[in-house]
């Protein structure tokens, strides 16, 4: 869908080596995508105006990633009501524990999608992102299905190296 794009947020750049997962992935399914480092202590006016421009482009879902006390997700859930996926990042003396907190706990009426700490968590908000886009884009669910499809091949064909393994044992 022509516009359409995804936008990934990030507090710094001490973020970016997480998210490159998330930014791969995205590409993986040739799904636009913009990255911005916003902050939402540091330079919460700027956030608030990429965040409203941003929508008014095209953007359908936003990616915030942040660590230690993370409200980016929560801030830009305030101001728009596009879908958001909130990444904590590992980071800090409490190895994302903080992020995750301060990311998932949000107040009924301002849903923020919360995914795991770490890479799993860095890879599953761009899978989440583009199942909402495929919602509304045909081409995009049935690259969705084939993922899956490959994924499941893949964990076939481990089973199958293991149970050729062992029988040789
Ligand atoms: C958060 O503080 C950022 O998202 C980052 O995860 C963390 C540390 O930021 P830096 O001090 O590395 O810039 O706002």
């Amino acid at each position: 869908m022509k516009n359409v794009f995804v936008a990934i947020l990030m507090g710094s750049d001490s973020d970016l080596p997480s998210m490159q997962k998330t930014i791969e992935i995205l590409k993986s399914f040739s799904v636009r995508y913009e990255v911005k480092i916003t902050s939402a202590h540091r330079t919460p006016a700027a956030t608030h105006a990429y965040v409203t421009d941003a929508e008014k482009r095209g953007c359908k879902v936003f990616i915030c990633a942040a660590g230690l006390a993370a409200h980016l997700a929560g801030a830009v859930a305030g101001i728009t009501t596009r879908p958001i996926i909130g990444v904590p990042i590992e980071c800090g003396p409490l190895r994302g524990h903080d992020a995750l907190l301060s990311t998932v706990m949000m107040p009924a009426g301002v849903p923020v999608a919360t995914v795991a700490i770490g890479s799993a968590g860095a890879k599953n908000a761009a899978y989440l992102a583009v199942q909402m886009l495929a919602i509304a884009d045909d081409d995009l669910a049935l690259k969705v299905r084939e993922d899956r499809a490959q994924n499941a091949l893949a964990v076939q064909e481990k089973d199958r190296a293991l149970q050729e393994k062992l029988s040789n044992e």
